[in-house]
């Protein structure tokens, strides 16, 4: 805590600095910044969980209040309109006097709609940033999330302060706490929800404080990319558990994914090395390089194991070639990290918001910018014995390289991917699910 508050100025001043530039770009005054309010359920009369608006909780963490406005403008001291009312439903949140409070003029509002009288009142020449155009509007703002603003602050995002380092690796060193549970009641023999359980036990975090849905899965539903809903029951036979699950910390975000084999067996073997080819990636990163480099680097890797492990009668470089390692390995290599799961800005050429999309044949790689210092990346490669896929593969030209009773022994064993989160200095870089010790 102490570190964090001697590193906070130097967030906020970096902050400061980014939204002075996009407003001078945009010719605008300032940026009016909605943490966000409730949203009820149709026909009902319960909210969904409240997700904060990201542009807020970039600024503070505070994460969990509605009603709440920053007023920035890259030179004054930030305000903040913080959310204060007179409940006795709800909790309300106490009078803000954590390390970050110092660095706001804060202004207590007790009704949300009582707003207005805090705000500038001629607000041509300031950007409403946040979710609820309908709220923007009543309010008299004619700009609501202009794209050159958003563009600039998302593509700077990708370089993090040494704050958002900070409470990057707390958030590893949380989620990495929730792994290991969570490979223990897979070794005692539990189920999925089970698994999730004790996963979200250990991490102290609520379903809906996790950063995403974790994907907790046993033996063949290793291969559901997103298996979002566990099961309850046990299967008969535990061969095989994949967990992407993550944690965040002051609203930043771990995602880590590891696989286990339940027994010693090929399965295991495969696991294995999948493992190596997800440190090697690592080593690839550095700056100067292109991102969508690795994932190319990961399709030859990939195509190298399905030849070593007698799946495709074909040599690596053939295999990639014959496109079926899409087969095997059909998701994106990895994304930048953040205070969002999938960082903003991993699509862009510049910080006017050029676009830069994948590759048409990698269509699912989520960032393809070039590497630098101070970026934040997972790397995620996989490998897995998806039937849908495979049924497309039998079908096509391709099935005769392919060893069919070979894949039907690994179909029951699902799929494998292994997860780091890292971060790139100049001169090296710093997996930080490693450092933990989590292999
Ligand atoms: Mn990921």
């Amino acid at each position: 805590m102490q570190q964090l508050a001697s590193l906070y100025p130097q967030h906020i001043a970096e902050l400061q600095s980014r939204t002075h530039e996009a407003l001078q770009r945009e010719g605008i005054d300032g940026l009016i910044i909605h943490s966000g309010q409730a949203k009820r359920k149709f026909l009902d009369d319960m909210d969904y969980p409240f997700a904060v608006n990201p542009q807020f909780k970039a600024w503070l963490p505070v994460l969990d209040n509605p009603n709440c406005w920053l007023i920035v403008n890259g030179q004054d001291k930030p305000r903040l309109i913080f959310y204060r009312p007179k409940d006795f439903w709800h909790k309300v949140p106490p009078e803000p006097n954590a390390f970050w409070a110092e660095h706001f003029d804060i202004t207590l509002l007790t009704k949300a709609d009582q707003v207005e009288k805090h705000l500038p009142y001629d607000k041509h020449r300031f950007a409403y940033i946040g979710e609820y155009i309908e709220v923007a509007r009543a309010l008299g703002f004619e700009l609501v999330n202009p794209d050159r603003v958003l563009h600039y602050l998302h593509y700077h995002r990708a370089y993090k302060t040494d704050y958002e380092l900070a409470c990057l690796r707390q958030a590893n060193q949380i989620a990495v706490t929730g792994h290991r549970a969570a490979q223990q009641a897979f070794m005692q023999g539990a189920s999925e929800f089970d698994i999730n359980q004790a996963y979200l036990s250990a991490v102290r975090q609520g379903i809906n404080e996790v950063p995403y849905g974790n994907i907790v899965a046993l033996n063949e539903n290793t291969a559901i990319l997103h298996n979002m809903t566990v099961e309850t029951d046990c299967p008969e036979q535990h061969r095989s558990f994949l967990i992407d699950a993550g944690a965040h910390f002051h609203g930043y975000a771990a995602d880590i994914t590891r696989t286990y084999a339940f027994e010693q067996n090929e399965f295991a073997e495969l696991i294995q090395a999948m493992d190596q080819v997800t440190l090697d990636l690592v080593d690839m990163l550095k700056p100067g390089i292109a991102y969508s480099e690795l994932h190319i680097s990961a399709h030859q890797r990939v195509a190298e194991l399905l030849n070593r492990f007698g799946v495709v009668n074909l040599n690596g470089a053939d295999i990639v070639e014959q496109g079926i390692t899409r087969t095997f390995f059909p998701h994106g290599i990895g994304h930048h990290l953040g205070l969002q799961v999938h960082d903003m800005g991993g699509l862009m050429a510049d910080d006017r918001g050029t676009p830069a999309p994948p590759p048409a044949e990698h269509p699912f790689l989520r960032a393809t910018r070039d590497v630098e210092a101070r970026q934040v990346f997972t790397v995620e490669p996989g490998l897995y014995f998806i039937d849908s896929l495979l049924a497309d593969l039998k079908g096509s030209e391709q099935s005769k390289y392919i060893n069919w009773d070979k894949v039907d022994s690994f179909r029951p064993f699902g799929g494998i991917r292994i997860e780091d989160n890292v971060i790139v200095h100049r001169d090296k870089n710093e997996n930080m699910t490693r450092d933990l010790g989590l292999n």
